[in-house]
């Protein structure tokens, strides 16, 4: 991939805050169950098959593309995806999110995560990249890969289940901080691996989500998040990709996160991006932040909130925005609304 043909799309361009033909816009989980295209092709099976399915990834990340007229392609995959390839023991459940069937307690449990070797452990993640990205060529969509955060990794393999408060992973990093600090370490490197490849294979921006990070206080983001999350973005620099950090309800760790090292900091929808960009800084992107929930309201409703989100993303240059949902669609979402705000977004930002 020359940098000319990754520069090339509107989304990257904003990452850098260069000037955007028009404003571009995703949206978190915009394949999956809302998209009645996507029911159809993936059937009942375990979302792991259909991961590991490189023909069926690839269609299932173009469809939003060409149902939405987005601007960036989001490589279907999951967070999960490395550490279930090196054999740890994660499943996807239905309706539910991963599970560990014996879920990391003690220092034995570190010789379980071995490192991932992405061309031998996750080829089909790779084969699916290439297929988009050539599908995509030239057609202005940028293809994003993306990896978890070592924080929200973990909180899978500690709790070995979905967690809404994380008793067991605050118990270990406060417990045991040096063997907090090993399985960071470990998780750091694999995230690491796993976007490397997905780059050298086509992504021209990765996401790095911690999506559960807004759990944590400041002081412990900073002590035992932060280091490790560092770690990854530096890890990925020299390939010159630009990367997003994101997490949900993190309005009080945006200054910190814009430590680590991210060309764009994304933001969930209780703070205001004009106030987002005071904690990130001028040297940052934002990303966001319509409300997922809106989503199914009647269109005024919508179309006033994503006004709202254009006004408070423009930094007055009108760069260093890309439009997106606080947080990922929900599968009861009207499909119709986030196309009509797809248009909107491209149709007001044109207008210049
Ligand atoms: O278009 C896309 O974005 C689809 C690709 C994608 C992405 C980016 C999937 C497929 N998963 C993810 C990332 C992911 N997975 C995150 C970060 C994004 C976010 O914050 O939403 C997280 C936290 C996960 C973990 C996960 N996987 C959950 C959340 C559970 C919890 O803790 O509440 C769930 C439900 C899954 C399963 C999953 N992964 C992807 C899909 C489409 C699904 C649902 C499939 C099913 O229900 O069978």
């Amino acid at each position: 991939m020359s940098p000319e043909a990754a520069a090339d799309t509107d989304l990257v361009r904003a990452c850098f805050r260069q000037p955007v033909s028009r404003t571009p816009v995703w949206f978190m989980r915009q394949a999956g169950r809302s998209l009645p295209e996507y029911r159809a092709a993936r059937g009942t099976g375990s979302i792991l098959a259909a991961i590991a399915d490189a023909p069926l990834a690839a269609e299932l990340t173009l469809q939003p593309v060409r149902r939405y007229g987005v601007d960036a392609a989001i490589l279907f995959s999951d967070i999960v995806v490395p550490v279930h390839a090196i054999g740890f023991g994660v499943d996807i459940e239905p309706g539910r999110g991963p599970v560990v069937a014996r879920p990391f307690r003690s220092a034995a449990d570190l010789s379980r995560l071995r490192p991932l070797e992405p061309a031998l452990d996750t080829p089909y993640v790779l084969d699916a990249a290439r297929a988009v990205r050539q599908e995509l060529a030239g057609s202005g969509v940028a293809l994003i890969g993306f990896a978890g955060a070592p924080f929200t990794v973990a909180s899978y393999l500690i709790e070995g289940a979905p967690s809404r408060t994380f008793t067991k992973v605050k118990a270990l990093m406060h417990g045991d901080p040096a063997l907090w600090g090993q399985l960071m370490d470990c998780l750091a490197a694999m995230s690491v691996a796993f976007l490397r490849a997905q780059i050298e294979a086509g992504a021209q921006a990765v996401q790095l989500f911690d999506s559960w990070a807004g759990n944590l206080s400041p002081g412990e983001y900073r002590r035992f998040v932060l280091p490790a999350t560092r770690a990854v973005l530096e890890g990925i620099a020299d390939l010159g990709v630009p990367s997003i950090l994101f997490g949900v309800g993190t309005g009080e760790l945006l200054s910190l996160m814009a430590t680590a090292g991210a060309d764009v900091i994304g933001v969930d929808w209780r703070v205001p991006l004009d106030a987002a960009r005071v904690r990130v800084g001028t040297d940052h992107a934002v990303q966001g932040n319509l409300d997922p929930a809106l989503c199914v309201a009647p269109w005024p409703v919508v179309e006033a909130a994503a006004r709202e989100v254009m006004a408070a993303g423009a930094d007055g240059s009108g760069t260093g925005h890309i439009f997106n949902l606080g947080h990922g669609v929900l599968p009861e979402a009207d499909i119709g609304i986030l196309g009509a705000v797809v248009d909107l977004v491209h149709a007001e930002s044109m207008r210049g």
